[in-house]
């Protein structure tokens, strides 16, 4: 292994897992965006993880190796990729590409990007390298560059503007070689459960993971929201077998009901607009509390649009260039374009924003705050405050301190306990501060958007297939590192591209493979020919898959095999487009709990764009 020779390496063996711990060989000032650790060759890592003789050699000569990107924030790609497979940068309009990129360069030709942690699978083998950090200390957010060609692995951590005193731990990366799913998912377990954060979110639900679930505006109104189209929602949600009474409030379960973007002045300006909402947001909270539901509200602390009062009034808290200039955060055609964000570096930002939750949460009573476009802390710019004893000055520490602060309140009016979601946020600088994390983009009433996918290619775009495969992508992290929240489920028909067997994929994955389940249809819309006969069978089925724990595994180009660990439920998601053929011996039809695949002589060909599940 070639370190860097800033740094010096500790091998220690913890939880059955190579510790490698990283540590300043000498007094450190980091200027470059990305600073190298190490780079290794495929063969030294098998010695280093003890992958045994016969193993490695089949992993050397298996056909089907993929390697596991994670993308740097929950909207960024994440999943496996396979020979001569990569991830489209947006085009056409470069500030959206900001959203998803992350510090550092972006890939090169021949290797493949993953930030947090990464794998390389053949069949059930897994070598598997992440970041595990440590309780009592924040590192810098670590990248892995996998060479696709070798499998050579190198490492870099973002702490540009940071300071390291000679011994100071800067990485603990752990590296260990698993076969199969789920004892690669109890080795991250093994892990993260020292860090203790999933206590915080007891209250959202009981068991490993918490299920918390409930509705919200977005995906029903989007921006078009106001005091009565609210008000209306909240009395409809108790008055049907709509998903969230039936499977939620009238089980007694925690249930959110939260008002997303557009109750704001502007964005960048969290105080009510008055003509939408002339009581005032706290009214609300209290008849959202009074009919049993936690109130919850959207808020993007970090960035800000050029109609908002911060923007105008308080340039100097804006991030800049070297020559001055704010520095784009964004491109957003709802927010007239290009948004900028705050240079978290500022005291006077900190207070700013701790000002804007101590008016959310104490002063109108929110108990969970959906923190979104958390990704500008990272934006590169001048930050004001670069040196320590300021506070630390890499943008992850600076990010560090202001989250800690942000979610400090616990408890909110009436001892009430308070829950963070975080959106738009950059993973693992994240995961202690906010256990529930959003862990893909946008789901859409649409399979793909036709001008986002072929003309702006953004890997992050709003996109029922965009969502699915992050969920499928990021389903090891759920329960392990975070409560997963894979954005909402839909039963409505109005408003609606999704056809049924979509709607029902997106509902089915999201229960098995994620934790939350949230939703944002208009319950009062609902017949009971379609949308409650559809939502009784999503409840139907929630009730038969209850109670165990869900894996998936690609086995081709949008193709997964999806299984419980105890073997007892197995089934295939087909994300394409086509129906997919597979030898029929592994599935019995007669067995089938949902199937929407048709029998050939020897085989079963399954049904674009959908799940099917069968008793193992
Ligand atoms: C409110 C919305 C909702 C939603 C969030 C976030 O990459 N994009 O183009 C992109 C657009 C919108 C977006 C995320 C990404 O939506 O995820 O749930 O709260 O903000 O404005």
């Amino acid at each position: 292994m070639k370190v860097d020779p800033r740094f010096s390496l500790l091998v220690a063996d913890r939880d059955r897992q190579k510790a490698l711990r990283f540590s300043a060989a000498e007094d450190l000032a980091i200027g470059e965006s990305a600073t190298p650790l190490f780079d290794v060759g495929f063969g030294e890592l098998c010695d280093l993880a003890e992958v045994g003789a016969r193993q490695r050699q089949a992993f050397e000569s298996a056909g089907d190796r993929t390697i596991f990107s994670n993308g740097w924030q929950s909207w960024s790609f994440s999943g496996e990729l396979a020979a001569g497979e990569r991830v489209h940068r947006a085009r056409i309009i470069p500030n959206i590409a900001v959203y998803c990129d992350g510090p550092g360069p972006i890939e090169a030709r021949g290797e493949i990007l993953s930030r947090f942690l990464t794998y390389i699978r053949a069949g059930e083998a897994r070598l598997v390298l992440f970041s595990a950090g440590m309780p009592e200390r924040v590192t810098p957010p670590v990248s892995f560059r996998v060479d696709r060609s070798n499998f050579g692995i190198g490492a870099e951590i973002s702490a540009k503007g940071g300071q390291f005193a000679k011994g100071d731990i800067v990485a603990e990366i752990r590296l260990f070689y698993r076969e199969g799913y789920f004892a690669t998912k109890d080795a991250l377990r093994d892990v993260f459960r020292g860090f203790g954060h999933f206590e915080r979110l007891a209250f959202l639900g009981s068991g490993t993971p918490v299920v918390p679930g409930g509705y919200e505006s977005w995906y029903n109104h989007y921006t078009g929201i106001d005091d009565s189209i609210i008000g209306g929602d909240l009395a409809a949600i108790g008055a049907n077998d709509n998903l969230i009474n039936a499977y939620y409030l009238r089980r007694g379960k925690p249930t959110v009901f939260q008002i997303d973007d557009g109750w704001e002045k502007a964005v960048g300006q969290w105080e009510p607009d008055e003509v939408k909402f002339p009581r005032g947001m706290k009214v609300l909270a209290e008849e959202i509390e009074a009919k049993g539901l936690i109130p919850g509200i959207w808020v993007a602390p970090l960035i800000v649009t050029k109609g908002c009062e911060v923007f105008k009034k308080r340039p100097e808290l804006l991030l800049r260039d070297d020559r001055g200039n704010p520095v784009p955060a964004g491109y957003n055609s709802g927010w007239n374009g290009v948004f900028y964000c705050l240079d978290i570096s500022l005291r006077e930002v900190e207070e700013y924003l701790d000002g804007v939750l101590e008016r959310l949460v104490v002063e109108w009573g929110y108990r969970y705050l959906k923190l979104d476009f958390l990704y500008a802390g990272f934006i590169e710019g001048s930050r004001a405050r670069p040196v320590k004893p300021a506070g630390g000055g890499a943008a992850y520490e600076h990010y560090n301190r202001l989250m800690r602060r942000l979610t400090s309140r616990t408890r909110g009016t009436r001892g009430r306990e308070v829950a963070y979601l975080g959106c738009g946020a950059p993973l693992e600088p994240s995961f202690r501060h906010f256990p529930l994390m959003r862990i893909g983009a946008d789901t859409k009433e649409v399979w793909e958007d036709p001008f986002l996918k072929r003309v702006v290619r953004h890997q992050g775009r709003p996109a029922a297939y965009t969502n699915l495969s992050n969920t499928i992508g990021r389903s090891l992290l759920d329960g392990t590192v975070f409560v997963s929240d894979p954005d909402v489920v839909f039963c409505r028909t109005t408003r609606m591209e999704l056809t049924d067997t979509e709607k029902e994929l997106v509902a089915l994955a999201d229960f098995m493979l994620a934790s939350q389940i949230m939703f944002s249809d208009d319950t009062r819309e609902f017949g009971e020919k379609e949308e409650l006969a559809f939502t009784a069978r999503v409840v139907g089925l929630y009730d038969r898959l209850a109670g165990r724990e869900y894996g998936a595994e690609r086995i081709g180009r949008d193709m997964f095999r999806i299984f419980s660990r105890d073997g007892k439920v197995m089934g295939l998601v087909n994300l394409s487009d086509r129906a997919r053929i597979q030898p029929s011996s592994r599935w019995n039809l007669e067995k089938a709990i949902v199937a929407h695949a048709r029998r050939g002589d020897d085989t079963l060909a399954f049904a674009p764009r959908s799940l099917s599940l069968f008793e193992g």
